[in-house]
């Protein structure tokens, strides 16, 4: 059985492709600066708080003399937030760079998440192990956590963590809040003049850390691939047993980039994307009330099955409850012990009659109890309501059942109505990264090292020019704080990195409003298969549809 080959087996020797300008051997590349970075929001308070590392240059990498120190490096490295296919390359191409630099550098694996780092949670990592973990999924290699660095004490716990081991720096691979922990423990460390530079990758399926200079965040495309596969292979199974519509949601937070990318992939019935919820200001009932439209209009013609999208983050857009969830969160925050000490639903709601508005107390008394329970559960350290434990995607196939039987009743519909419900999230958060993940993370990897070689602190690294082939990626770094903005978190203004949401008038969203009436009335379902890793370049190197749309749309 041993010698039996697996996935896991061959991937191990894949050899990442990168830009062609990090082939020229680490004492062939130069950091070249360009002008200074202002911030998203052009929020004063932002460069306020960041005096150290505010309006930092940005920074571009060339073939050409090394312009790095040479002196011997001992870098820290965290995986931080939700599972991403591709974090295990970063740390790959991190070790790879920093051995190519000098035998005698360090890289040390706090485990568990930035926790490993204040509560010095370390392995040295080998070349041995980090041999068993390349192009494979997961975080499993150190583990990860979600904790949010904020309080002088972590800070003084990781500067006398660094201080022991003689780190001269941290590479924080996470998503937008452990970004935004990045660019605090930096601006800390300047400012208290510790000799550490920290240094953040853009990890998230979500999607969400995206702007100008981060093209994509890692683990999209792999997770985007996974849930196209599960769902075109339901897309398969309704449209043979025909007698289902199943109800779909997709992880993603916030932001709809995933389902968005999964609408493209497949053409289901119905995709609802929250970010025009919000901005067209549709209401519960109405967002039903669209889904059964597909319903009946096809019942009409025989066809009672379909498929329905659902981003995870849908809830917190539809105005009622979004108002809703912004009076729980502050309400939960002000008066935590006195919340946590009740037990029952009833007693909780008696508190939340107190707090809430009327309007938003009527909202909450309507809702299932079920969803009641999910809205009140704990949020997560960074403040975010816990959208993945929230099953909107019931919610949503009881209100089209609820609506359907009165239709019925008026004889305005004459179809059955059976619904199957879904969750995917974690079947695509730790999949083997697919060729363009392997290669991006590995090239952010090396790139994180070259920054720290160069002296920066507080930079995210970065690889752009992602839509065109490897050879023409471009490394470089970007001061994290020109990507911060200020947002309310646990009921006080906090400086954060922006997320980015589906932009309504960007190409992906175009194209798909162009789509979407013909893909609810007829059955346009697409099977995109599985993620290949070996065969044709065409299919093995494909990137998403969203960043081939954003192309053309740059053209
Ligand atoms: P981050 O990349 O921002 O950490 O989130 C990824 C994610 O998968 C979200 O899509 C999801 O809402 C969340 O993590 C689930 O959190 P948990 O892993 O704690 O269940």
């Amino acid at each position: 059985m041993d010698n039996i080959s697996t996935l896991q087996s061959i991937r191990y020797t894949y050899q990442p492709k990168v830009p062609a300008m990090l082939r020229a051997g680490i004492k062939n590349i130069k950091a070249v600066e360009g002008g200074a970075a202002g911030s998203a929001s052009s929020d004063e308070r932002i460069k306020k708080l960041f005096p150290k590392t505010y309006g930092m240059k940005e920074v571009s990498f060339a073939q050409g003399s090394s312009t790095a120190s040479d002196k011997k490096q001992v870098v820290g490295v965290i995986l931080s937030g939700g599972q991403a296919p591709g974090g295990h390359n970063v740390i790959a191409g991190l070790y790879d760079a920093l051995h190519e630099a000098g035998e005698d550098n360090v890289l040390l694996g706090f485990k568990g998440g930035p926790s490993g780092l204040t509560d010095d949670n370390y392995i040295t990592l080998t070349g041995d192990i980090i041999d068993q973990y390349r192009n494979t999924g997961g975080f499993d290699m150190i583990g990860s956590g979600r904790t949010k660095l904020e309080t002088e004490e972590q800070f003084k716990k990781a500067a006398a963590v660094a201080s022991k081991h003689g780190m001269t720096a941290i590479v924080i691979i996470g998503g937008d809040d452990s970004n935004t922990n990045a660019a605090v423990l930096a601006e800390y460390f300047a400012d208290h003049d510790v000799p550490v530079q920290v240094i953040g990758c853009p990890k998230t399926i979500d999607g969400d850390l995206k702007n100008e200079d981060i093209e994509a965040s890692f683990g999209f495309d792999t997770a985007t691939k996974t849930y196209s596969e599960l769902i075109g292979n339901i897309m398969r199974d309704a449209n043979s047993a025909k007698k289902y519509w199943h109800f779909i949601k997709l992880m993603g937070r916030s932001a709809s980039h995933i389902a968005l990318e999964c609408a493209l992939q497949t053409h289901p019935n119905v995709c609802l994307i929250s970010e025009e919820v919000e901005a067209k200001g549709i209401s519960l009932s109405s967002v039903a009330d669209s889904i059964v439209d597909s319903v009946v209009h096809r019942a009409a013609m025989g066809m009672n099955f379909g498929v329905v999208v659902v981003p995870e983050g849908l809830i917190e857009f539809i105005p009622e409850m979004k108002k809703l969830i912004a009076e729980l969160n502050d309400a939960l925050a002000a008066k935590s012990e006195e919340f946590a000490a009740l037990e029952t639903l009833e007693e909780k709601k008696g508190f939340l009659s107190a707090e809430l508005s009327s309007e938003s107390m009527s909202v909450f008394s309507i809702l299932p109890e079920d969803i009641q329970q999910q809205l009140l559960m704990d949020r997560d350290p960074h403040g975010n309501v816990q959208v993945s434990r929230i099953e909107t995607e019931k919610l949503l196939a009881t209100l089209t059942e609820n609506r359907l039987k009165e239709l019925k009743a008026e004889g305005k519909y004459i179809g059955k109505f059976s619904s199957m419900t879904h969750f995917f999230g974690y079947e695509g958060r730790a999949a083997f990264p697919s060729n363009f993940d392997a290669d991006y993370c590995y090239s952010l990897g090396y790139t994180a090292f070259l920054l720290i070689q160069n002296g920066y602190t507080g930079y995210m690294s970065t690889i752009r020019s992602l839509d065109g082939g490897v050879d023409e990626w471009e490394a470089g770094g970007m001061p994290i704080t020109k990507m911060m903005n200020m947002e309310r978190r646990g009921g006080q203004d906090k400086p954060v990195i922006k997320k980015a949401l589906v932009e309504l008038d960007g190409r992906p969203f175009q194209y798909f409003a162009q789509h979407r009436d013909e893909w609810a009335n007829d059955t346009c379902f697409r099977n995109p298969g599985a993620i290949q890793y070996y065969g044709p370049t065409e299919l093995c190197d494909a990137t998403t549809i969203t960043l081939a749309l954003e192309k053309e749309a740059r053209k």
